[in-house]
């Protein structure tokens, strides 16, 4: 786990959030953001961001539990506006589990059949 502060001047996601890099927003709400990751992995690949910097769900949820529901309240949204509604939110949490951006994201996979072959 890591600390909590509200932006990491090194972490890639509060630059996306503060403007400083690119990204291509498909939804927001005051304090999440969600934008298609770079490299998709299904037809339907977004990532969905707490503004705050938070280094993973565990801190997240226990920093700020409204928090984490409003950012699976916007994952459901983003699956229903671009897919059927139906998806997976995958959040990786640390090295070992294939986390590699250390500020939380749930990655909302869905516009497909799934099969389920995590490691
Ligand atoms: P991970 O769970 O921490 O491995 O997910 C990080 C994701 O961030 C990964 O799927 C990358 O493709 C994605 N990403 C991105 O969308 N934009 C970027 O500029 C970078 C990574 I660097």
């Amino acid at each position: 786990m890591t600390s909590v502060s509200a932006a990491n001047a090194d972490c890639l996601f509060c630059k996306i959030v503060a403007g400083q890099l690119p990204a291509d927003v498909v939804a927001s709400t005051e304090r999440v953001v969600a934008f298609r990751d770079i490299d998709p992995k299904a037809p339907v690949h977004v990532l969905v961001v707490p503004k705050e910097h938070h280094g993973d769900v565990a801190v997240l949820a226990a920093a700020d539990p409204g928090l984490l529901a409003e950012v699976v309240a916007l994952a459901d949204r983003v699956a229903g506006d671009l897919a059927d509604g139906q998806f997976r939110l995958i959040f990786n949490s640390g090295p070992h589990a294939g986390q590699s951006v250390f500020h939380v994201h749930g990655h909302v996979i869905s516009g497909a059949r799934l099969g389920w072959t995590p490691a």
